[in-house]
């Protein structure tokens, strides 16, 4: 028997799917449509273990929903446009298209060679002038909306990248890409108003009931709605007002301080006549705007001198410091402190020698005993120390502060959001230009419509200083629009988030070329019913892609606001880690070989190596295993069938060689099991026999049972579940004897189910088994197996057979066999006979169903 050639197979099968348009997609109002979508990749050069699950997972989901009936839109494309383009660019000389086309036809040939079921000819990519195209018009029409405005402010500057970051790319205060500490700079900038749309992003996240909840919070919270009061200072000897935002307005009896940020107008003010606060400042500036980079620096203040005077107690005065804890961009840049019921404030409060006044105390506690230490206490409890809220409850002491303020014209009841307006400029080359011309005499023009795409020069030099297209000879010098005098173009480029803020709905009708979308394709295909993708991308490009819908709709683009009706994120690929036992160098997984009981020595040398746990594939720890490399020892359905089998799909997976060795022995098990079934198969579609053995019934009831159960572990995601099931069902079809009456038709039903069961994770093994079991169709155009209901429900029962009380055995009979037939059938166990010890039994009861026991 030949062995199975996946070579041969899966290039003869993507073959004929490529020719036969298998995958190519239209629109058929007549048929329920499915969209479902992998987070396309940005083509770095080659693809990794990530992505084979993350497409293996996705191309499941689309084979299946499409046997299921749906038309089914399948998409691939690329995130083209990003700083590895340039970065190779300077390193290899070679232009960021070039070097970004290249990677491109490298990961499809990739991509195609694991026999994914793609519509490719709705590919695009980015960084193409036929795409961004549409995403100028999108910002022009956002400037006429409102959506999109440009200020000063202040930034997340990575100086390793020389750009300006998101709040969102800055992890504990470094750069996300560079791992470079962040630092604030002032720019003119770009933004989109995500913030308008703050409450709908947050209100709608209940209605997304196909998305993790991990996923649903963490945009929530991102968001940060908190709801609080303004409140306004009067300041000794001055006439402007101090204004504060704070969440605990019941708390202001035991104020004893004021913070504003460090670049606050009052801040600045005071700094042209103190050097001391001037140098506080700038220190300030060197920490970055992102939260986290506040909350682990050490909390510093300068007294300005300035003096706030208590709302509601006559004489008092709080200093104002500036603080580097308090954050421009948030509420006001100003707060009023209050040590005994914030941590930080408490921290604060200590160094600067500030009283420390509790006014909230626990209700079990003795008002009058009640002192703040180290802790701030921030539970709930009833106020005191606090004039007339003295007694109140927290929440009652709030409304009736801010009654008070009110009444006297010192503060309101306020929102606020945690969420910041996206800034989108990028001092970088490859990336799309935003659409503005710079004139001395008429401001920021938008470029007119009738004049985009603005292209990006492919005619660079890179050299590393600064951005191209400012050194660009000729790019930036044009006419400006509105005067016709000279003007610069704009050289910022967008983040490449809002390239990926769109392309879902792009996908739709890729080539239509008047305007973004074609409205009827969108209106049939969107939203995206799964998604699938990283966690990572939970408030990044998931939540941008939310807002950008919306501002969409509102620009009458289109008629939905939740791109994705459906969110899977996926876990990680993970393997062991290896280190030189001498060196601590990392070693790649093919350096090393590994011995049974644990230990491991190099291949070469045989020197000891140091293994370490699991850990996410990364090439920095080199732990990697490439794709290519597996797909050409095992092929692409065993690599599939892996990366499905192991573990729930959300959950991290463990790449080993024992766990691809389990799959590709049952790749060629089910190929020994079809091509030597041992008995003549009953022809496609033949009524059942009349005589079929009980065996062979039970079988029968097997193959529906699991056609329901997979069907259903697939609907709900649990697809390592489910290839369990087929591998239970494959093990029952090598179980049946094969001169069973009926054998010959149950095992044609059996062997056709378990090939369409595999098919959307095996493609290219099950359409050859289709077609070696005589079937004239492609297996992809084939529909899911029918289910026989009546064969669900359970006709035989388990029964225990008892000798003098102990347990000696179980039968499968038939439900309510008649009791002497059950009689003997429980005596024919082995082992009761071997209990009776030849003695013949003195009574034999039967409790119908149930047990049977043996007196002797
Ligand atoms: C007084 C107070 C007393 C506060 C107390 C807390 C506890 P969320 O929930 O995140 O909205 N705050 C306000 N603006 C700030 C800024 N620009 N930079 C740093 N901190 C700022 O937090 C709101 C609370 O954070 C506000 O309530 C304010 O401190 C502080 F016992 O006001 B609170
Ligand atoms: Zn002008």
């Amino acid at each position: 028997m030949a062995r199975y050639n996946f070579k041969k197979t899966e290039a003869k099968w993507q073959k004929i799917w490529a020719e036969r348009q298998c995958f190519a997609a239209t629109e058929d109002p007549a048929r329920p449509k499915y969209y479902v979508l992998e987070m396309f990749p940005y083509p770095s050069g080659r693809i990794h273990m990530g992505h084979v699950r993350n497409y293996a997972l996705g191309d499941l989901v689309a084979r299946y929903k499409r046997a299921r009936g749906f038309n089914v839109l399948h998409p691939m494309g690329w995130d083209a446009f990003g700083l590895p383009a340039e970065n190779a660019a300077i390193e290899n000389k070679v232009p960021p298209a070039q070097w970004t086309r290249q990677n491109i036809d490298t990961m499809r040939r990739q991509l195609q060679s694991m026999g994914l079921s793609y519509d490719w000819s709705r590919e695009l990519a980015t960084c193409e002038p036929e795409y961004y195209r549409h995403e100028q018009k999108m910002f022009l029409d956002f400037l006429k909306a409102g959506l999109a405005y440009r200020r000063e402010s202040w930034v997340n500057w990575d100086p390793v990248e020389q750009t300006v970051l998101a709040n969102e790319q800055v992890i504990d205060g470094k750069g996300w890409r560079s791992g470079a500490a962040v630092e604030k700079r002032q720019l003119s900038q770009w933004f989109l108003k995500i913030t308008a749309y703050a409450d709908d992003l947050l209100e709608t996240l209940a209605t997304l009931e196909r998305w993790p909840e991990r996923v649903r919070l963490m945009q929530a919270n991102w968001i940060g709605r908190s709801e609080g009061a303004y409140m306004i200072f009067d300041l000794a000897g001055r006439k402007d007002r101090l204004r504060v935002y704070t969440t605990r307005p019941d708390t202001i009896f035991g104020a004893s301080f004021c913070a504003i940020a460090a670049n606050h107008p009052l801040a600045l003010e005071a700094a042209r006549s103190n050097a001391g606060l001037a140098d506080f400042i700038a220190e300030c500036n060197r920490l970055g705007t992102s939260e986290a980079a506040i909350e682990t620096v050490e909390k510093k203040g300068f007294d300005t001198g300035l003096r706030a005077l208590h709302p509601f107690v006559a004489g008092k005065e709080l200093p104002v410091y500036v603080a580097n804890f308090v954050l421009m961009e948030y509420g006001t840049g100003a707060i009023f402190g209050c040590p005994a019921h914030d941590q930080r404030d408490l921290d604060f409060a200590r160094k600067y020698a500030l009283p420390v006044v509790p006014v909230v105390a626990p209700a079990d506690v003795e008002p009058a005993a009640f002192a703040v230490g180290d802790v701030a206490y921030t539970g709930d409890g009833r106020l005191i120390n606090s004039s007339f809220l003295d007694g109140m409850a927290v929440e009652d002491a709030k409304a009736e502060a801010i009654r008070r303020l009110a009444a006297q014209g010192s503060g309101e009841k306020a929102i606020n959001y945690r969420l910041r307006d996206w800034g989108v400029s990028r001092q970088r080359y490859w990336g799309c230009p935003i659409p503005v011309i710079h004139c001395e005499r008429c401001g920021a023009v938008p470029v007119p419509e009738a004049d985009l795409p603005v292209r990006l020069p492919e005619d660079v030099t890179f050299d590393g200083r600064g951005n191209p297209l400012e050194n660009h000879p000729t790019w930036k010098h044009v006419a400006c629009p509105q005067c016709g005098g000279p003007a610069r173009r704009e050289t910022d480029t967008f983040d490449t988030f809002f390239e990926s803020s769109w392309y879902f709905a792009r996908f739709c009708a890729p080539h239509e070329t008047a305007q973004a979308f074609a409205r009827a394709a969108v209106d049939y295909w969107l939203p995206v019913d799964q998604y699938i993708g990283g966690i990572e991308h939970a408030v990044l490009h998931l939540l941008y892609s939310r807002f950008f819908i919306r501002a969409l709709k509102d620009c009458g683009y289109l008629g939905i606001k939740e791109p994705f009706a459906g969110l899977m994120t996926q876990g990680m690929v993970c393997h062991r880690t290896f280190r030189d036992g001498a060196t601590g160098r990392w070693l790649f997984p093919t350096d090393v070989i590994e011995a049974p009981d644990g230990t491991a020595a190099h291949a070469k040398t045989g020197a000891p190596v140091t293994v370490g746990r699991s850990e996410k594939m990364s090439k920095s720890k080199r732990n990697v295993v490439d794709p290519e490399a597996t797909l050409a020892a095992y092929g692409a359905d065993t690599a599939r069938l892996f990366m499905l089998s192991d573990s729930p799909p959300d959950h991290d997976l463990d790449w080993t060689d024992a766990g691809i060795d389990g799959a590709w022995r049952y790749v060629n098990r089910l190929w020994r099991m079809i091509e030597e079934p041992g008995v003549a198969l009953a022809e496609p579609g033949t009524p059942a026999p009349e005589a079929i053995s009980p065996a062979a019934d039970k079988l029968n009831r097997a193959i529906h049972k699991t056609v329901a159960a997979v069907s259903d572990d697939l609907e709900r995601f649990h697809f390592n579940k489910a290839v369990a099931r087929i591998r239970e069902l494959t093990n029952l079809v090598d179980g049946l004897d094969r001169s069973e009456a009926g054998a010959g038709w149950v095992l044609r039903e059996a062997l056709d189910t378990l090939v369409c069961l595999i098919g959307p994770m095996m493609p290219h093994l099950a359409e050859e088994l289709w077609q070696r079991l005589g079937h004239a169709t492609l297996l992809v155009d084939t529909p899911w197996p029918a289910i026989d209901a009546s064969l669900l429900h359970e006709d035989t029962v388990v029964i225990a057979v008892q000798v003098n009380g102990k347990l000696r055995g179980t039968i499968d009979l038939p439900k309510d066999m008649d009791g002497e037939e059950v009689k003997a059938a429980a005596l024919s166990v082995a082992n009761v006979a071997k209990a009776l010890e030849g003695r013949a039994p003195r009574k034999v009861i039967v409790v119908p169903n149930r047990i049977v026991n043996v007196v002797v």
